[in-house]
């Protein structure tokens, strides 16, 4: 099922040929109108006159989020408020958070890629959509809603949270695509077990999980406790919010729409572009919006580009799993790792629920890493004899794939707070000084 055949199955010289035309209009725009894009293409020596060929943008210089940042709130915009009719903006943990700002146009975008994302995970207007992303200023509850919109499918505006009652209504009311965050959907999972309710036996058939990082094991944990294919979503609210990428149902990585979000691989310490293949930070150029232009973004997400075209049908390149973001890499001992390795190592594991948290501690000036995860009902409560032999395979197997020496502890089931969005995996307990 493919929403806009024309633009998801161009062909690449034609797709590159409309890229270049819309960057070249991007690239002159933001100079026009922002200083500040202005200056740093001054500070770097290149003006939009040098862009005429994809790969002069690699001369280009980049924006981050610290940057977006210094605009808090409006101050990115390139068009006059009055044009803005709708205002989002990311959670915001560390420091302001990022405001994105959306015209008609710009929410014309995002209803057209949320469109295409839902179709590419097979959705369609005869589905029962419930959307358990939050709706607010967070931008995965009201992104779906505007794609279901769009494709004619039926919407129910559940948002996260009072999981008994999201149980009772995907039964009641037959929903037939679940949409919420991988972890979520995993507590919605352990809810409708504690409640007898089997999720196998409902209407679900297809779970479209994003916004945080899940592996390739998670994926194999949650698609039969829930009866479902589950695909991978990817988005921010700086370049639209979801409806960035989407994964079709061959699983093999997430189709980017390259017509709207043009896409760079770079080492993240040299700024270099990688060719395919190779792993880096995900760098976006906004091609189409409006209010919020970004050229060369730094997402901080590691990923690789394939543009393999894919059993689907699709032209569009694809990224593979986010493995994590370059703020969220642990370096401990000298080894770079990100959460979702070591996740991908405790879903093998028979004996452990999914549910886990790394835990950070400086120990004689040395940093040390506790895995916590949670114990099988059932197996908690065995010799202490027999869970210290678990914890111990764990660490073993962690260390095999992963070349670092953790602790790993066992706790109880349900010890590990359960998120309804964006699953908190760091506790960072490490005094710097
Ligand atoms: O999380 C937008 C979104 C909503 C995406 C619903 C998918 C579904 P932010 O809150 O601005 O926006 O967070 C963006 O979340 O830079 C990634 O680090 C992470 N992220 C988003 N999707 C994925 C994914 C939304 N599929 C940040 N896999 C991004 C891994 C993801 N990380």
């Amino acid at each position: 099922m493919i929403w806009n055949e024309k633009y998801e199955c161009m062909g690449r010289e034609e797709l590159e040929k409309l890229q270049l035309e819309r960057l070249q209009r991007v690239i002159s725009r933001v100079y026009n109108i922002l200083p500040f894009y202005r200056e740093r293409f001054q500070e770097k020596g290149v003006s939009p006159g040098d862009l005429k060929s994809l790969p002069d943008l690699a001369e280009f210089p980049f924006v981050s989020k610290s940057d977006l940042r210094q605009g808090y709130p409006f101050g990115f915009f390139a068009v006059p408020s009055r044009e803005i009719l709708e205002v989002h903006s990311s959670s915001g943990t560390t420091g302001k958070p990022v405001v994105d700002g959306y015209t008609r146009g710009d929410l014309e975008i995002w209803s057209e890629v949320m469109a295409r994302a839902l179709f590419c995970a097979g959705a369609t207007k005869k589905d029962i959509i419930h959307n358990a992303y939050g709706y607010g200023l967070f931008t995965g509850g009201l992104g779906v809603h505007y794609g279901a919109r769009r494709i004619g499918a039926k919407i129910i505006p559940v948002s996260g949270g009072q999981t008994r009652r999201q149980v009772m209504i995907m039964q009641d009311f037959g929903s037939t695509v679940l949409t919420c965050t991988p972890s979520y959907a995993l507590h919605i999972a352990e809810v409708a077990e504690e409640m007898g309710v089997d999720l196998k036996s409902l209407s679900l058939k297809v779970g479209i999980f994003g916004a945080e990082a899940w592996s390739e094991n998670m994926r194999r944990e949650i698609e039969p406790r829930l009866g479902i294919d589950a695909v991978d979503i990817y988005g921010l609210t700086e370049v639209i919010g979801p409806g960035v990428a989407q994964e079709c149902l061959k699983k093999k990585g997430l189709h980017i729409f390259e017509d709207h979000f043009l896409p760079e691989i770079i080492n993240p310490e040299t700024g270099e572009v990688l060719p395919p293949g190779e792993e880096g930070e995900l760098i976006i150029t906004t091609l189409t919006r409006e209010a919020l232009c970004l050229v060369r973004y730094r997402t901080g997400d590691i990923t690789s580009i394939t543009y393999e075209p894919c059993a689907c049908g699709r032209t569009l390149a694809r990224i593979s799993k986010i493995k994590g973001r370059t703020d969220d890499m642990l370096i401990i001992r000298g080894v770079n790792l990100f959460p979702s390795q070591i996740e991908n190592v405790l879903m093998r594991i028979d004996e452990t629920e999914p549910h886990y948290q790394l835990v950070l501690e400086r120990k004689k000036g040395l940093d040390e890493l506790t895995v916590e995860v949670e114990a099988r009902p059932g197996i908690f409560f065995d010799e202490v004899r027999k869970l210290e032999e678990i914890e111990k395979r764990i660490a073993r197997e962690i260390e095999a794939e992963l070349s670092l020496r953790v602790g790993v502890r066992l706790v109880e089931p349900r010890r590990i707070e359960r998120s309804t969005g964006k699953a908190k995996r760091v506790i960072d307990k490490r005094q710097l000084k």
